[in-house]
């Protein structure tokens, strides 16, 4: 479960976009999730490029499926969309708000073309259907 710039200060600023609830109540949700559906999660979240491309490399081997929020990075990273077709993991991207519907410039995704599909405009709940519809794929 891994979460771009800024997502650290979820619940803490801009409410009315982004929601209440802190980046902490998403993993205890997720972990709820993840249990009920018998799978192990590990929560990562970066302010840096770099970081969050050297972890998608690093789950090779040892995940079966990604879900992503890399927020901003969304609508400029070659980096981490050439990470993501690199790994050969099923991904699903998710947006917490409909990126579609904002400011032109995060109405395009470089990053959702490797992954098997994007979920936005659900908030917190995106994730956990993100979960489920992989968990759906490799269990
Ligand atoms: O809707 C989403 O999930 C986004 O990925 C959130 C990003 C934004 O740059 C994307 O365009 C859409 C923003 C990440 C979080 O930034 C925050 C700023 C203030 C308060 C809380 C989060």
């Amino acid at each position: 479960m891994l979460n771009g710039p800024n997502m650290n200060l979820l619940g803490r600023r801009e409410p009315e976009i982004y929601g209440v609830e802190t980046l902490e109540d998403l993993e205890t949700r997720l972990r709820g999730v993840a249990q009920d559906l018998g799978v192990e999660v590990e929560f990562f979240q970066s302010n840096h490029e770099g970081d969050l491309v050297d972890k998608i490399g690093e789950c090779v081997g040892g995940s079966d499926g990604i879900v992503i929020n890399p927020a901003a990075f969304t609508h400029t990273s070659v980096a981490i969309r050439d990470a993501l077709a690199a790994v050969d993991i099923p991904a699903v991207e998710v947006h917490l708000s409909n990126i579609h519907a904002r400011e032109e410039y995060r109405r395009t995704s470089i990053t959702a073309e490797p992954c098997v599909g994007q979920i936005c405009g659900f908030g917190l709940a995106g994730y956990e259907l993100a979960l489920r519809a992989l968990a759906g794929m490799v269990c």
